[in-house]
């Protein structure tokens, strides 16, 4: 396989003026005709080289004459320069009913639909298929008027009618430019729930949500989310949708969450269809945000796209950044970035620790698909917040005013956006561009020192950032250092701040409006935004009267790792007093995080981990805050909540899965067993509203009153009957699988009697029969690994569906490591052998799978063996994929 360079982009050699597509579907064969009016964009007599991947040529013709000049490989048409201007008639044959790589023309459901990015138009007809090559689409759909009774592509509907034969049609036209990776189209039989939004203009848009038959009641939240996404992003970034039609599809059989494409964004409908009965408070925020996050494509993406795949960041992290933003605004801020870290550092650290790192902007690959990852969107979105922070809301709405306007209806580049922020602000960014060229987690380091005769305090920075696959040297990055300095009361010290800092008040570009349980005092707090450019820096404030504790890095203003010299005194201080949210819970993390640490450090030497009372104690101030009536409930639920396992792992030099998860549940049963009757009393009162509202704060409350469930559940004498009357009585689904998650890490009759219980009620329902398999993958106990090998072969499972394959091997391989990584390798040997089945049906999906065994460096010599041994396996295979060779190869490297 080949490797793809960002330094030999090179302009298209020919540029589109317009294409018409005509689609006929049969079954069994789909007919494509393509007439595509061509212009030069070079000086020479280079020939058209288009692309095209599994497809059969019927013709070919030049401006109206049939031709056989040309040549055709496995991977390309190649046409000897026809001319300065000229039309191409290319017609291909395709079957989308054997393509089970979901890519490009294919079905679900009985449904014809479409997944055109990265590269999947080239298998419906041979085009420049490229983003850069952006051109106007109309496009002519035919299908049977009993199997496809509705036709959908993008754009306004300008024409339909009946072809007779018992057949039908209908065009499509979209006026705006847009590369082919935003193609889509839709044929079936489909019913759909309709409303309309009127723009900041007054423009009418009729609303579309297409589903199954039978899933029209579960529809209703994706459409709300859709109006309030519309409105939000007129309000925050004045950008107005400019077509007649926005339509919404969701099918059941889908690669990732959901798709773009201009006015027929297509979903996988584990992100649009949410009821109570049937989806969990998380589900409803993530139809929510996903729903959001591709109506934002539309201008960051659609409108304005990019140059090249390396620029993928450059839609994929400013779209995440305005979702969490529309999030944080629709929800609670608070809480919204404590999920948005959690979820960088459980997913995205490792992968800038391992042998897949690359830049938000990488600079090679072999198969693009590989790089849609957690890099280019949870760090690309980091990376756009921090030039948030550094230009404050004002400005930063200017830049993005220019940006839309500079570059509406082209494909740019991360340099392109840059310049936006750089021209319209005047601040210099000129260094700041490292985060896109430098990969790794930079590493901070911050020492404070109090002068109490000349009353100044010095915090000094320092910043390394560790080598990684072809950056063995890094330069200093500029990291803007969000600190406050607390007093002794508790309050936030305004004092004079070092010179050429930008003094970051309350409420300004911080995420000060966080409410929380957490808060002692309704003082806003004060903090000083210091950007850290060079490898060591002092600040030096003035002024300050009192010895102060610092916080640094409030809101995680930068994605780093921070080391400081503050001790578990200053941060069970700061877990309490801090005015910044984010931080009063990340010091309760640390104190966990440093607390485990020595209980691993004790059994790895051989002795018995025993729990420190001092944190005993201080979970006990926790849970007297959260028992308050006035807690904000859904915070109080995160900082009750102990470190995930990942995070913990990443503490250690060598993983051993084993004993940190018996450290983990060990802390969890001293505290369960102290606290018993403090977590008993807040489940209560958590328990009370006997009628189901989906509000933010009963959302908290049951949030809240899960933890206690699990907390209750790992302490002693486990209440089980209280899980299973909570399982029997639940009116909702949060309440009900987290019952049935609990009651999954037991053994016995209960467990038994429950799970069947879930799948006979919910059969119907296959979002929710994935809840059924997952939760079974992810007990942490003995019997897991054999109940795997019968689940794999249930009557309900299918290597064709993504939906369930995650459901069964990426819920067990990353939500369970005392499994997955069990001494005799069996859980290894699961994994391996469901990436090769994978492998020709759904290279893309068999690819994702192998993310838990790219880290195989960091485990105990044996599993290290196992896991080559297991990656060793693959790469043996026969007709390997490029998506499954690039990750393997780069990960044995
Ligand atoms: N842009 C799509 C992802 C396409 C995946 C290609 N393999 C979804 C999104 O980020 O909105
Ligand atoms: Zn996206």
């Amino acid at each position: 396989p080949k490797t793809i360079l960002l330094k030999d982009y090179q302009p298209p050699k020919y540029k589109v003026a317009d294409v018409h597509l005509d689609i006929r579907i049969f079954a069994g064969k789909t007919l494509v005709t393509a007439t595509t009016r061509f212009t030069k964009n070079h000086d020479g007599a280079e020939p058209l080289v288009l692309n095209g991947e599994r497809l059969k040529l019927v013709s070919v013709a030049i401006n109206g004459a049939a031709t056989t000049n040309y040549t055709v490989d496995d991977k390309t048409l190649t046409i000897p320069h026809p001319g300065n201007e000229f039309t191409t008639v290319i017609e291909t044959e395709i079957c989308p009913e054997e393509n089970t790589a979901l890519e490009g023309l294919y079905m679900s459901g009985g449904n014809y639909c479409t997944q055109c990015e990265a590269e999947g138009f080239r298998t419906i007809t041979y085009f420049p298929d490229r983003p850069d090559v952006m051109t106007i689409f109309t496009t002519r759909v035919e299908g049977d008027k009993k199997t496809c009774p509705v036709l959908l592509s993008n754009g306004n509907l300008i024409e339909d009618g009946d072809c007779g034969d018992g057949r039908h049609y209908a065009i499509w036209h979209d006026p705006f430019p847009k590369p082919c990776y935003l193609f889509a189209l839709v044929a079936g039989d489909l019913v759909h729930i309709r409303d309309s939004f009127t723009t900041m203009s007054g423009r009418i848009v009729d609303l579309r949500i297409y589903v199954r038959a039978g899933d029209e009641n579960q529809c209703d939240w994706a459409m709300e989310s859709l109006k309030r996404s519309m409105e939000w992003d007129e309000k925050t970034y004045g950008r107005e949708y400019q077509l007649d039609r926005f339509n919404i599809v969701a099918v059941s059989d889908f690669n990732m969450g959901a798709m773009e494409n201009t006015s027929l964004n297509i979903f996988n409908t584990a992100l649009v269809l949410a009821r109570p009965e049937t989806a969990t408070d998380m589900d409803f925020e993530r139809v929510e945000g996903v729903i959001a996050h591709e109506y934002f494509h539309n201008w960051t993406g659609n409108r304005v796209t990019c140059r090249d795949w390396f620029q993928l960041s450059l839609k994929e992290g400013l779209t995440v950044f305005r979702d969490q933003e529309f999030t944080a605004d629709m929800n609670s801020r608070g809480v919204k970035r404590i999920d948005d870290v959690v979820r960088l550092r459980n997913m995205q650290f490792p992968e800038d620790a391992g042998p897949m790192a690359h830049p938000i902007r990488p600079d090679n690959y072999i198969e693009i698909n590989n790089f849609y990852t957690l890099t280019v969107y949870e760090k690309g979105a980091e990376v756009i917040r921090m030039q948030h922070t550094l230009l404050g809301d004002d400005k930063y709405r200017k830049a993005t005013d220019l940006y839309f306007d500079r570059y509406d209806g082209m494909a740019v580049t991360c340099d392109d956006f840059l310049q936006c922020m750089q021209d319209s602000s005047g601040v210099d960014l000129s260094q700041f561009k490292l985060w896109y060229s430098q990969a790794g987690t930079p590493e901070v380091t911050a020492e404070g020192h109090y002068d109490a005769a000349a009353k100044t305090y010095h915090l000094t920075l320092s910043q390394t950032v560790p080598p990684t696959p072809g950056q063995p040297d890094k330069k200093p990055m500029h990291i803007p250092v969000m600190v406050g300095l607390v007093g002794p009361n508790g309050h936030d010290l305004d004092v004079t701040p070092p010179p050429s800092v930008i003094p970051a008040k309350a409420g300004i570009h911080t995420n000060q409006t966080m409410d929380s349980g957490l808060r002692r005092n309704d003082e806003k707090g004060v903090s000083y935004l210091l950007e850290l450019k060079d490898s060591k820096q002092t600040f030096t404030f003035k002024n300050v009267a009192v010895k102060p504790v610092p916080s640094i890095l409030r809101g995680f203003s930068a994605p780093v790792k921070l080391h400081t010299n503050l001790s578990d005194d200053d941060y069970r201080f700061l877990m309490v007093h801090d005015s910044d949210g984010f931080n009063r819970w990340e010091s309760g993390q640390i104190l966990a995080l440093r607390m485990m640490g020595r209980m691993i450090d004790t059994v790895e030497s051989g002795g018995a981990a025993v729990t420190d009372p001092a944190f005993i104690d201080s979970y006990g101030l926790m849970l007297d805050q959260a028992n308050a009536s006035n807690a904000d409930r859904a915070l109080m639920a995160r900082a009750l909540s102990l470190p995930d396992l990942a995070i913990i792992a990443q503490q250690r030099k060598i993983v051993d899965p084993d004993t940190i998860f018996t450290v983990r549940r060990r802390v969890l049963h001293d505290l369960a067993a102290r606290y018993r009757d403090q977590i008993q009393a807040i489940y209560d009162s958590c328990n009370t509203p006997t009628t189901y509202s989906n509000d933010a704060e009963s959302a908290g409350r049951r949030a809240l009153k899960n933890v206690c469930l699990r907390l209750l559940m790992n302490g002693p004498n486990p209440p089980v009957s209280l899980a299973r009357q909570q399982y029997e009585s639940a009116n909702n689904m949060t309440d009900r699988v987290a019952a049935l998650s609990v009651l999954a890490e037991t053994d016995g009759a209960d467990r038994d009697a429950v799970f069947a219980d879930f799948f006979k009620r919910f059969e119907q329902y296959p979002l929710v029969i994935d809840k059924w398999f997952s939760l079974q993958a992810s007990a942490p106990i003995p019997s897991t690994l054999d109940r795997i090998a019968t689940l794999k072969d249930h009557p309900a499972f299918s290597l064709l569906n993504p939906n369930r394959v995650r459901s069964l091997f990426a819920a067990f391989a990353m939500n369970n490591p005392v499994c997955f990584h069990a001494k005799d390798g069996r859980g290894y040997d699961i994994l391996t052998n469901a990436i090769i089945a994978l492998n020709t049906k759904n290279p893309q999906i068999a690819a994702r799978l192998l993310g838990p065994l790219r880290e195989w460096r960091r485990y105990t010599p044996d599993r290290q063996a196992k896991m080559k041994a297991a990656l060793e396996r693959i790469l043996a295979q026969e007709n390997l994929s490029p998506d499954v060779f690039e990750i393997v190869s780069k990960t044995l490297k």
